[in-house]
């Protein structure tokens, strides 16, 4: 018998990222830089974890996740005067660019024939105006820090350091972990080398649980900090049940629960003493309004609150 728990045995068998000194020493001089000017700081993961299933990795198991909810809860966040570390996977949503549409990126520019000058055309002006405002806004100030993952692997480690980064701020950090993070993975030592060839006939994969880390992060890497987190159902009979569950077993501070199918539309916010839905309407929606604005609005008085206790 070893006395070492399921997550510090995964920690032990699973790499640490190249990038994780450079991280490491990026956050703490951003939360330095940040606590001493008294301005909270929060935590942000956001998008899928991909699970590779051979160690020269061809293939990963993927999910859903776009970084909507990270992204724009992390401008909100900002918004509310928040520094944020935004642990985002790679080529998901990403806030401001996310508010630029790709396809047409293009074509709101127009190159001078004769020069290397650039002008914005009618049209596009005032739209990229606004963001570019915010976004030089938030460089201005310093106010983000961005850090990508792509595996799981990579995004366990971050979530660990970072955590224990933030937990100098005390209670004026907020973790809010939006990502949706694998419950299953393969172990390094059971993943095969090469490509997985296909003349073996079907594939069968066997996952092995990932531990759960909400246990050690509240326990262990960060105590006093405010801490949120989302539990996705696709069954609305068990969303509430399991949001609160979750509150009881890991004796964080909210949980808010919604739906794959309505994620945009409607969520439960749930902490120990109140259970709150927050939803928006088409007409709100139609007029560009999103659910993490509101969702951000009670983070912030919740979170405000519980500094002041
Ligand atoms: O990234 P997205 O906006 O497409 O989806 C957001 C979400 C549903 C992944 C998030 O709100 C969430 O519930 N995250 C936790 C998922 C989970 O591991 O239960």
């Amino acid at each position: 018998m070893t006395g070492s728990t399921d997550w510090e045995d995964f920690f032990s068998a699973t790499p640490v990222p190249t990038e994780l000194e450079r991280v490491e020493k990026e956050a703490s001089d951003f939360v330095r830089y940040h606590l001493s000017r008294g301005k909270p700081v929060a935590l942000v993961s956001s998008g899928g974890t991909a699970i590779p299933i051979e160690l020269n990795t061809v293939r990963f198991i993927d999910n859903f996740s776009s970084g909507q909810r990270g992204s724009a809860s992390t401008e909100y966040l900002l918004q509310e005067g928040y520094a944020v570390i935004f642990l985002h996977r790679k080529q998901s949503k990403y806030p401001f660019t996310r508010r630029v549409d790709q396809e047409t990126f293009l074509q709101a520019f127009l190159a001078d024939a004769n020069s290397s000058r650039v002008t914005v055309r009618e049209g596009f002006a005032s739209q990229l105006h606004t963001v570019l405002q915010e976004y030089q806004n938030c460089n201005a100030s310093c106010s983000l820090l961005s850090v990508p993952f792509l595996y799981l692997s990579d995004y366990l480690w971050y979530l660990r350091t970072l955590a224990h980064v933030l937990s100098p701020l005390k209670k004026q950090a907020l973790l809010y972990l939006a990502a949706a993070v694998s419950d299953f993975y393969i172990p390094k030592d059971k993943m095969p080398e090469h490509k997985v060839q296909s003349d073996g006939g079907p594939l069968k994969l066997e996952l092995q649980l990932v531990p759960k880390m909400l246990k050690p992060l509240v326990c262990l890497w960060c105590p006093e900090a405010y801490i949120v987190s989302f539990k996705l159902e696709t069954d609305i009979s068990l969303l509430s049940k399991k949001a609160k569950e979750a509150l009881l077993k890991y004796k964080h501070n909210v949980v808010i629960g919604n739906l794959l199918q309505t994620r945009k539309e409607s969520v439960i916010m749930v902490k120990q003493d109140e259970e709150i839905n927050i939803q928006i309407s088409h007409e709100e929606q139609s007029k560009g309004i999103e659910i993490e604005q509101k969702i951000i609005a009670v983070v912030k008085s919740w979170h405000s609150e519980y500094m002041n206790l």
